[in-house]
């Protein structure tokens, strides 16, 4: 096996603390939370835990806004939480993988207040100013959450640039001295032991030269302008930079997040010999459910599984042996994966572990989010007040101003707002689900009786014991870590069939997407009489059901072992 690396083998379990696990009451998920479930974590399986934001932050963004990287919110908990946090994981053998937004800071965080107290402060130069242009904007990029990426700073009459709100001032990587400060808080944080960083927005650092407009042949006062601001050159430069600087010495693992991007691309950043990132989250078969790059992310489309099998393979191989990947189906940023890519009504069950069967079985570093263990599913709530999120609200706001109907607008809400996936854990059937002992930050899912994780504990055919017996298989069979994937049958509509192979070791995936019962012939090429079912979704097998011929149920999940 060529480089071999222990974040290779690893499976990541993602961690949103605000709805993790509420240890004193106040309704708000909390890092002694977090420590009361770490025995649960290492029984399914997982062996590092990435937890999002926990730094002092006025959390218009949950935390995505850090006003001090060195202090945490007192809401989460103290730094003596977080210390026996690291400690406690470190003792039953997890990592601890902290999520790291070097792209833009909060409005408050001190370097921003001083930045913009005036045009002579000394810390001026470590956010992205600019003149307007007649009275406007100096140009016309769209901020990821809507409306300009500028906001008018009345003290200095200068502008200030934010690639998302407008609590969140990007930093200017141009500045050396800005840098370096990052560099001595990331020193500061590997000193105490971490394992690893996510690093947010990590493509976006980089800004085109001389801040372009973006062509605009309708005249609209912002439009979509990624093309200046992600992925740019200049980034890798940074990254090598900070990998040798920086995190080198240490046997850390890294992941950056990278929209917008081919697996081409993705090689810059995690070609064995760049000496930048471990891997990247890639948002291709994130899109597949938009239009088309270039439309709001908020517009639907169907599609189909050629679609994403053609996208995945893409990435399967591109990247064997030259570089890695990270793969997830859903996060704290995308609907639940099984009201996404499966059946969240019928078939919850089934498709969940069919998904989970689908991400274990790819080659790269598994991340699960939290509550996809147990097949949560997308909040849906039908009042605009009961959402939370800064990306959501600002939507629905500027669509009620451009007078788009509110069924439209909430149909949108249902099926792409990030808080679909950041109520509260569903731990068990008490009121408020287990998840605090009073009322949560936001409203718990309604299904909290019947999905939670008391109930996944005693069924032993629960979604969560298919994860586990997933995870111990992971262990088990390096070939699920380190095996070439082979596309079968690409342009099947409901089979998604694909061999992973390393030596002498070979499996056959095979999965159903669709709610039909449908017919597969056993690949000649392949030795059928040998086939072991190593793990499937199903009880037992349907009658009748011949060695050559296999009958597939709605949404089911075979791995066979070869040989
Ligand atoms: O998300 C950023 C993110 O999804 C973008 O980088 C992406 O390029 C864009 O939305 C295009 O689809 C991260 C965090 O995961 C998210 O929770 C934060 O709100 C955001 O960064 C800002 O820090
Ligand atoms: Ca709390």
């Amino acid at each position: 096996m060529k480089n071999k690396k222990w974040w290779k083998e690893a499976v990541v379990y993602e961690i949103y603390p605000i709805s993790f696990k509420d240890s004193n009451g106040d309704g708000i998920g909390d890092l002694r939370g977090i420590i009361s479930k770490l025995d649960y974590l290492k029984d399914l399986g997982v062996d590092v835990i990435w937890i999002c934001p926990i730094y002092q932050s006025p959390g218009q963004d949950n935390g995505y806004d850090i006003s001090d990287y060195y202090a945490i919110k007192p809401q989460f908990g103290t730094m003596d939480d977080f210390d026996e946090l690291l400690k406690e994981a470190h003792d039953r053998g997890l990592k601890i993988m902290m999520d790291l937004v070097l792209n833009h800071t909060s409005d408050e965080h001190p370097w921003f207040i001083e930045s913009r107290s005036s045009k002579s402060s000394p810390k001026r130069d470590y956010y992205i100013w600019h003149d307007g242009k007649n009275g406007l904007p100096p140009n016309n990029w769209e901020s990821y959450f809507g409306g300009s990426v500028w906001q008018l700073d009345e003290k200095t009459g200068q502008y200030y640039l934010h690639l998302y709100s407008k609590y969140q001032p990007d930093l200017n990587w141009k500045n050396e001295e800005m840098i370096q400060e990052l560099y001595k808080m990331i020193r500061w944080w590997l000193k105490k032991g971490v394992d690893g960083f996510r690093f947010d927005a990590i493509a976006h650092i980089v800004k085109a030269k001389g801040l372009p407009d973006a062509e605009n042949p309708n005249h609209l006062e912002v439009v979509q302008a990624n093309q200046f601001f992600s992925n740019l050159e200049h980034v890798h430069d940074l990254l090598r930079k900070l990998n040798e600087e920086v995190l080198m010495e240490s046997d850390i693992m890294t992941v950056g997040e990278t929209s917008g991007l081919g697996p081409e691309q993705a090689l810059e950043y995690v070609g064995n010999e760049r000496h930048e990132l471990n891997m990247v989250f890639q948002f291709e078969h994130m899109t597949l459910d938009s239009p088309s790059t270039g439309t709001s992310r908020w517009e639907t489309r169907s599609w189909t599984l050629p679609e994403l099998k053609k996208i995945m393979a893409h990435w399967q191989t591109t990247l064997h042996n030259k570089g890695w990947n990270a793969n997830y189906l859903g996060n704290h940023d995308q609907p639940r994966q099984v009201s996404r890519f499966g059946n969240d009504k019928e078939y919850r069950v089934e498709s969940a572990k069919m998904l989970a069967t689908f991400l274990l079985t790819l080659e790269g570093t598994p991340y699960i989010y939290q509550g996809e263990e147990i097949g949560m599913t997308n909040a849906s709530f039908k009042h605009i007040q009961d959402y939370k999120d800064i990306e959501t609200l600002n939507f629905y706001k500027l669509s009620q101003m451009q007078q788009v109907p509110e069924d439209k607008i909430m149909a949108a809400i249902y099926a792409k707002s990030r808080d679909n996936a950041r109520t509260p854990m569903q731990w068990d059937a008490s009121e408020h689900a287990g998840f605090s002992d009073s009322k949560p930050w936001m409203k718990v899912n309604d299904n909290y009786r019947e999905i939670n994780v008391e109930a996944a504990l005693k069924d032993p055919s629960s979604i969560y014991h298919h994860y586990r017996k997933l995870l111990a298989l992971r262990k088990q069979h390096k070939v699920m870590v380190y095996g070439e994937y082979t596309l079968l049958l690409p342009e099947d509509l409901e089979l998604y069939v694909y061999t992973r192979t390393l030596a002498e070791e070979c499996l056959l995936v095979v999965l159903n997407f669709g709610h039909d019962t449908v017919e597969f012939e056993w690949p000649d090429q392949l030795a059928y009489d040998a086939g072991e079912l190593l793990i499937g979704n199903y009880e037992g097998l349907p009658e009748g059901e011949s060695e050559q011929k296999k009958t597939i149920r709605p949404y089911e999940a075979r791995v066979y072992k070869l040989i």
